[in-house]
């Protein structure tokens, strides 16, 4: 059998389409500490991973672990609070199943955000980033085994993964709002363990701006299922190696904390133009 199947998106799908009347447009993954954005939806409906059929169940602190469907900004709006990762055990397929289940709801469009390790040397813990581009040095891919034609081709393209249009309205409206926002290349490692110094100054040289354990996977399925991306990555520490300290993920979630609300407010503001 082909993982994720047919019949078990359709399962998913029914069971989300069966709690809520909201038939969402887009999705959004929100990375560790963002996940307040669903505090604000209209007509909201909370559905724990764990009630939904075939759904993982994310393990790290910082992630919620539930879909939330209603209304922001105008937009019907699925809105995965918590996100699963490969370093959890997970099989890559496994960690997109809610891309490919958002579809099956009807999504044209996936907005990535996630917490990432600064790269790039001109940026700075707080900055956003919109991605530009990625890297997958996750090892892994969740398009590898039988293809299954009716979810996508066999050998999807890459070349606009984030889509050159929603990155000109996500600068546009970062501009609107005064907003200062870089843009660069996210690159998706396994994880758990945050990287050493020389692995840092290798993806440096590779073209890395920023570096984390997520979205890669989410990504590549989303363009395999046909969907425009759309992804910002929030600079939450530098990498090891370009500070003189330890990293962690208080670092992590403190940081998020800071630069929440200016997150939140380009999130909300893009959400209609989409
Ligand atoms: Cl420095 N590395 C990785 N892989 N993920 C991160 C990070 C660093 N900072 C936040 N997430």
């Amino acid at each position: 059998m082909i993982y994720p199947s047919k019949s078990v998106i359709e399962e998913a799908a029914d069971y989300i389409a069966s709690k809520s009347e909201t038939r969402p447009e887009v999705g959004l993954i929100l990375g560790s500490g963002l996940g307040v954005l669903g505090d604000d939806l209209e007509n909201a409906v909370t559905i724990p991973y764990g009630d939904i059929p075939h759904f993982p169940v994310s393990t790290v602190e910082g992630h919620a672990g539930e879909l939330v469907l209603g209304r922001l900004q105008g937009r019907d709006v699925a809105l995965m609070r918590g996100r699963f990762h490969m370093y959890e055990g997970y099989e890559p397929e496994r960690t997109a199943l809610p891309v490919r289940v958002m579809k099956a709801l009807g999504i044209r469009t996936l907005f990535v955000t996630n917490a990432a390790g600064g790269v790039n040397l001109e940026y700075g813990p707080g900055d956003l980033m919109i991605i530009s581009d990625h890297i997958n040095l996750t090892g892994r891919n969740p398009l590898a085994g039988p293809n299954d034609n009716a979810l996508g081709v066999r050998f999807p393209d890459m070349s606009d993964a984030y889509t050159r249009r929603l990155r000109g309205i996500a600068k546009e409206t970062a501009a609107e709002l005064g907003i200062p926002v870089r843009e660069g290349v996210y690159v998706g490692l396994l994880g758990p363990n945050y990287e050493t110094p020389a692995e840092i100054r290798m993806l440096r040289v590779l073209g890395a701006d920023a570096v984390g354990m997520s979205t890669v996977s989410e990504v590549l399925v989303a363009r395999h299922a046909g969907l425009e991306v759309l992804g910002i990555s929030c600079i939450s520490n530098m990498a090891a190696g370009i500070l003189d300290q330890p990293l962690s993920h208080e670092e992590v979630m403190e940081t998020t904390e800071r630069v929440k609300q200016q997150f939140l407010q380009l999130v909300s503001a893009l959400l209609p133009k989409l």
